[in-house]
C-alpha cells in the first residue's frame, strides 16, 4: 500500500477538453504548496480566484482554488482542488507542476482509500462512492446514495451486535468447563443464529437485484429467423441499431444496446435467430445466443404470430420459465393470427407490430414490471448487495450453520465459539474492519484515477 505520508495528485475530471478542469492534492504538503500558489489563500472551504504561476513564474491559467484542512475534508486530509480552464494541455501543465512541488500522482481510487483510512467511511460507503459515479439508472442511484449514507453499514452493525450477544451468552460459559450451558440459554443462542442466518439469507437474497442494477438487466431478444427480433430492439431502442432484412438470417453476431425504461437500465441484446437447419456461420451465431442466454436476466421469446408456433431446442427450452420469459407475438398487423399451444399457457405474452408500433406500449410497461420484479425488499433502506459482499455473506451464513450443527449435537462450546468468531470476520469484511492489504488494494484500483 502507498505510504500516507505522501501528497497526492491527480486530475478529477476526464482528460479532455471541457469548460472546467479539476485537479486535486492531498496530504500532510497540501497547505505549504497551496499557499505557494496563492500566498493569501485564508478561508477554508471557499473558492478562491487567482492566477496560476508555475514553480518557474511562468502563468499557466486563471483558477479557483478550493482549500479543505482535514479532518473535515472528503479524505479526512488537506485536500486542495484547483479548478481550470477545460484544456488537457492545462491540466497537464499544472499537474506537473505540482509533481514539481513534491506531489506523488494519485494511484486509482486512493483518495477515497484515504477516506477509508482514515474512518472517513466504512468499505461498503467507499463502493458506494465507486456506485454513484457509475449508476446509470435511477435506482441505481437511490441505492448507491442509501449505501453511501450507510444503509448496508447500519444493518451489518445490527447483525454484528447480534452475533456478539450471542458470542457472548456462550463465552461465558468456557471458562467454566464443569458447567454446562443451562438449556434454556442454549435455546436462546440457538434461537438468535437462527435469527441471523435469516438476515443473512435476506441480504444475500438482494445480490441478484444489486447484479442488474450495477450491470443492467441482460435482456435476451431470441426466436426463430425473421421473426422480427431486430426489428423490435429497433422500437425500443428509438433508431434503426440493428440490420433488417426480409431474408432469414440477417443477424449473424449478437449486438447490445442499453435501454432506459422507468427506474431501471436494460441491456438489449439481440441475437441470430434460432435456424433448425443453419449454415456454418449461422451455426457460430446461434451458439452464441445460447451463450447469452446462459447469461440471461430475462428473455424476450419472439413469435411471428402468423406462423405455426416453433418447436424449440431443448438446450433453449430449459432456461426458460414463466418468470424469466416473456412471450413477444410479433407481426400482429397481419391477419392470420395463430394461437399459442398450451405449453406456453403459464407465460405471458404480448402481442406487437415491430411494423406499426402497435402493442410497444403494454410491452415497455411489461418490461419494466418485470424488472421491478426483481426488486427485494428489505426493511426501509433500498439494499442490493454486490459480488463481494455476497462472498462474506456467504461465509458467515456457513459458520454461523456449522455453529448451529454443533449446538444441537451439545459439541464444547469452545468449537461453537469459534465459528461464530469466523462468522463475525466474515461479516466484518463488508464494512472493512479487516486486516487485509491485498483486498484493499485490489478494491481501489478497480476505481478510476482522482477518486
Ligand atoms: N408485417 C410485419 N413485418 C415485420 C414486423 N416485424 C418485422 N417485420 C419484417 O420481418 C422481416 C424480418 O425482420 P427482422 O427484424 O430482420 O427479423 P429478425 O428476427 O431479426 O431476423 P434474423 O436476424 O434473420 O433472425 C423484415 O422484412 C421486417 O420488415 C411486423 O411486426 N409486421
Ligand atoms: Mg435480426
Amino acid at each position: 500500500m502507498a505510504s500516507p505520508q505522501d501528497t497526492i495528485a491527480a486530475l478529477a475530471t476526464p482528460n479532455g477538453t471541457s469548460a472546467i478542469a479539476v485537479l486535486r492534492i492531498c496530504g500532510p504538503d497540501t497547505s505549504r504548496i497551496a499557499r505557494a500558489i496563492a500566498q493569501n489563500l485564508t478561508s477554508p472551504r471557499t473558492a478562491h480566484r487567482t492566477d496560476y504561476h508555475d514553480r518557474n513564474g511562468r502563468l499557466v491559467d486563471d483558477v479557483l482554488l478550493t482549500y479543505f484542512p482535514g479532518p473535515a475534508s472528503y479524505t479526512g486530509e488537506d485536500t486542495l482542488e484547483i479548478s481550470s480552464h477545460g484544456n488537457p494541455y492545462i491540466a497537464q501543465r499544472i499537474l506537473e507542476d505540482l509533481l514539481a512541488r513534491g506531489c506523488r500522482l494519485a494511484t486509482a481510487g486512493e483518495f477515497t482509500q484515504r477516506a477509508f483510512l482514515n474512518g472517513r467511511m466504512d468499505l461498503s460507503q467507499a463502493e458506494a462512492v465507486m456506485d454513484l459515479i457509475h449508476a446509470r439508472s435511477e435506482r441505481a442511484l437511490a441505492v448507491a446514495n442509501q449505501q453511501l449514507r450507510g444503509s448496508l453499514g447500519r444493518i451489518m452493525q445490527e447483525l454484528v451486535d447480534g452475533l456478539l450477544n450471542a458470542l457472548a451468552q456462550i463465552e461465558a460459559y468456557i471458562d467454566f468447563p464443569d458447567e454446562d450451558l443451562p438449556p434454556e440459554d442454549l435455546k436462546q443462542v440457538g434461537t438468535n443464529i437462527e435469527i441471523l442466518i435469516n438476515i443473512t439469507n435476506n441480504l444475500l437474497a438482494t445480490n441478484h437485484y444489486g447484479n442488474i442494477l450495477r450491470d443492467g438487466l441482460k435482456t435476451v431478444i431470441l426466436g426463430e429467423p425473421n421473426v422480427g427480433k431486430s426489428s423490435l430492439l429497433n422500437r425500443l431502442v428509438g433508431r434503426n441499431r440493428a440490420l433488417v432484412s426480409d431474408q432469414p438470417g440477417t443477424t449473424r453476431d449478437y449486438l447490445e444496446e442499453p435501454i432506459l425504461l422507468g427506474d431501471h437500465c436494460l441491456r438489449l441484446i439481440d441475437t441470430a435467430g434460432l435456424n433448425p437447419n443453419p449454415a456454418e456461420l449461422e451455426r457460430l451465431g446461434i451458439e452464441k445466443s445460447l451463450e447469452r442466454l446462459n447469461e440471461a436476466d430475462l428473455v424476450l421469446l419472439i413469435l411471428d404470430s402468423t406462423k405455426p408456433t416453433p418447436v424449440l431446442p431443448v438446450s433453449v427450452v430449459q432456461h426458460l420459465n414463466p418468470k424469466n420469459t416473456l412471450i413477444v407475438r410479433n407481426k400482429c398487423d397481419l391477419p392470420l393470427d395463430i394461437k399459442l399451444p398450451a405449453v406456453w399457457a403459464d407465460y405471458h405474452a404480448v402481442s406487437t407490430s415491430a411494423l406499426t408500433g402497435s402493442g410497444l406500449e403494454e410491452l415497455r410497461a411489461e418490461l419494466q414490471q418485470r424488472a421491478e420484479s426483481f426488486h427485494v425488499e428489505l426493511g426501509d433502506d433500498l439494499i442490493a448487495i454486490n459480488a463481494r459482499h455476497a462472498d462474506s455473506l456467504i461465509q458467515a451464513k456457513d459458520d454461523l450453520a456449522r455453529a448451529k450443527a454443533k449446538l444441537l449435537q451439545s459439541e464444547p462450546i469452545e468449537f461453537i465459539a469459534s465459528d461464530l468468531r469466523d462468522a463475525l470476520a466474515a461479516y466484518g469484511e463488508i464494512s472493512g474492519k479487516i486486516d487485509n492489504e491485498q483486498m484493499l488494494d485490489r478494491l481501489f484500483a478497480s476505481f478510476c484515477i482522482g477518486k
